[in-house]
């Protein structure tokens, strides 16, 4: 009995066989450069994921296509390969050729189409997910001591993930961090109806992520908005809101974001990930975030990938300069409405 997950989970266990199967298909990525090659790189995981096992393409397919309860599937147990000491920094992509994250590109291939963001961690596809020094108590993903609030990822862009992806190489050696899955659903049925009226009106803002604008010039906040926080349908929710960056712009609004975050927190279920953990949570219908816990440094502390899915990245084709897998946007320009991407900017 697996104490890291809680029961009530959606949870795909892989067997042995399962996971030979999946290394040998995750050891022919290693040809091809995630990062020089990135395009080749993604076909190649999507053609090789057909030859993953029928239990876990079908897991996934489902949840693509049907959604699930809790907002997110875990397939437990995926090989890892070689997993070396947890690195200081997380701009270097530490983990990008490991054969773990071929393996979270096999899984997620199933899905949709892999992208990274610039400059987030660098614009990779696969990304390092680790506490960094100086960043214990901020609200960035690399933060420690302070508990991560509940969020959809860049919810400041509609070229935002539909799927986000996290595989842990390396639990903290407390157990203390878990990661946080609250459905849009149950956090929705707590609330009056007026409210949750109110969270479709366009009455809110929300700022561009600090990890962002690092390195863009841009020195203050970047507000994105007026946005409605909800649409889709009542069954099928969509949700665009960060906790730490989305505000109403009048009282009522303002309140609504209140409740909706208490309703959000007591929704939420611990997933406690250890090695050879996927999460994949739908960015839609759910919110996700992570407990705090403590960063020693030495190698030794947690470690995830994480990846970025879309179904269809014709969305974002406006912020992907030359069509590529890396989302590069003016934020300043988004900021004033328009979002032309810096290449297109460059052009006029
Ligand atoms: O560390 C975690 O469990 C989740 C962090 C997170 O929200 C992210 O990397 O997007
Ligand atoms: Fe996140």
């Amino acid at each position: 009995m697996n104490e890291c997950a809680p029961r009530d989970f959606a949870t795909v266990r892989l067997s042995p066989a399962d996971r030979k199967v999946i290394e040998h298909l995750a050891a022919q990525l290693s040809g091809t450069d995630p990062d020089t090659e990135v395009g080749r790189y993604v076909l190649q995981a999507q053609l090789l994921a057909a030859g993953l096992p029928a239990r876990v393409r079908t897991a996934l397919l489902r949840f693509r296509q049907d959604g699930d309860a809790r907002g997110g599937i875990l397939l437990r147990g995926l090989p890892l390969g070689q997993v070396p000491p947890t690195p200081e920094d997380a701009d270097r992509g530490g983990g990008l050729r490991l054969l773990a994250a071929h393996v979270l590109s096999l899984v997620v291939g199933v899905v949709g189409e892999q992208f990274g963001f610039l400059p987030e961690l660098s614009g990779r596809i696969v990304q390092d997910i680790l506490p960094v020094s100086g960043f214990e108590d901020t609200q960035h993903s690399i933060s420690s001591r302070a508990l991560l609030e509940l969020h959809c990822e860049t919810a400041f862009t509609e070229s935002r993930a539909d799927f986000v992806a996290l595989l842990c190489l390396r639990a903290d050696p407390e157990r203390r961090a878990a990661t946080l899955v609250s459905p849009v659903r149950e956090s929705l049925a707590r609330l009056a109806p007026a409210t949750v009226e109110l969270l479709r009106e366009p009455r809110f803002v929300t700022t561009v992520d600090g990890s962002f604008l690092r390195g863009s010039g841009i020195p203050g906040p970047v507000t994105v908005g007026p946005i409605s926080l909800l649409g889709g349908s009542a069954d099928h929710p969509r949700m665009r809101c960060d906790f730490a960056e989305t505000k109403g712009t009048d009282p009522l609004a303002r309140e609504a974001v209140s409740a909706l975050h208490e309703a959000a927190s007591a929704s939420a279920h611990a997933v406690r990930l250890c090695p050879g953990d996927l999460l994949l949570v739908d960015n839609h219908s759910a919110f996700h975030g992570r407990t705090s816990f403590i960063r020693h440094g030495e190698g030794r502390d947690r470690w995830l990938l994480r990846g970025f899915v879309a179904r269809d990245l014709a969305r974002s084709i406006v912020n992907r300069p030359g069509a590529g897998r890396i989302i590069d946007i003016d934020y300043e320009k988004a900021a004033s409405g328009a979002a032309p991407n810096r290449a297109a900017a460059a052009a006029t």
